[in-house]
């Protein structure tokens, strides 16, 4: 079973460096923005399930990104930059277009750059500042939750599949 999963939100948020650390367990500090669009897939679930995944350029708004993208997409994750409030000002209206424009995907919003931010920041953040709960929050950085949350996700999906 295939499984198609899109990585998108503002540019910088860190869509490259999860998937560099999910695909190759590999980071780096440098910042080359994505042009155009990788693909890449990872066996999991003893090789029963290839988690395709599909890196693209960041926009500041959802309805700049091709549409083409979200088509037969399993699941979007929606990253944003916890260290950059800019990159989730737009959070609300941004995850009302995808679920309208890709009504057959899982949508996930993830909080990326964990390791900028302490506990209490982060605490404070979630309380004060974000419109919407995260599902994940994670650094590509350290790889802290970065395979949790792709394996959390397979499951989800396969649960979700079953039940169909
Ligand atoms: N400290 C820290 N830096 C990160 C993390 N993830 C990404 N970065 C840095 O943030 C910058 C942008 O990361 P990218 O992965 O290129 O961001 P992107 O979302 O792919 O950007 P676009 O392709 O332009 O849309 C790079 O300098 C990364 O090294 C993280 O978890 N922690
Ligand atoms: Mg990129």
């Amino acid at each position: 079973m295939t499984i198609e999963v899109l990585l998108t939100g503002s540019f910088g948020v860190g869509k490259s460096s999860i998937f560099n650390r999910f695909i190759h367990d590999e980071f780096s500090n440098k910042y080359y923005g994505t042009m155009g669009v990788r693909v890449n897939e990872k066996k999991m679930e003893d090789q029963r399930i290839h988690l395709k995944l599909w890196d693209i350029a960041g926009e500041i708004h959802q309805r700049k990104v091709p549409k083409i993208y979200f088509a037969n997409k399993t699941a979007i994750l929606y990253i944003i930059d916890l260290t950059r409030p800019f990159t989730f000002k737009n959070i609300k209206e941004d995850i009302d277009y995808l679920k309208e424009n890709a009504s057959q995907a899982t949508i996930k919003i993830i909080g990326n750059k964990k390791d900028l931010l302490s506990e209490l920041e982060l605490f404070d953040l979630q309380k004060n500042e974000l419109p919407v709960t995260l599902e994940w929050i994670v650094s590509a950085k350290t790889g802290e939750n970065v395979i949790f949350l792709f394996d959390q996700l397979v499951e989800e999906i396969l649960e979700k599949v079953k039940n169909n």
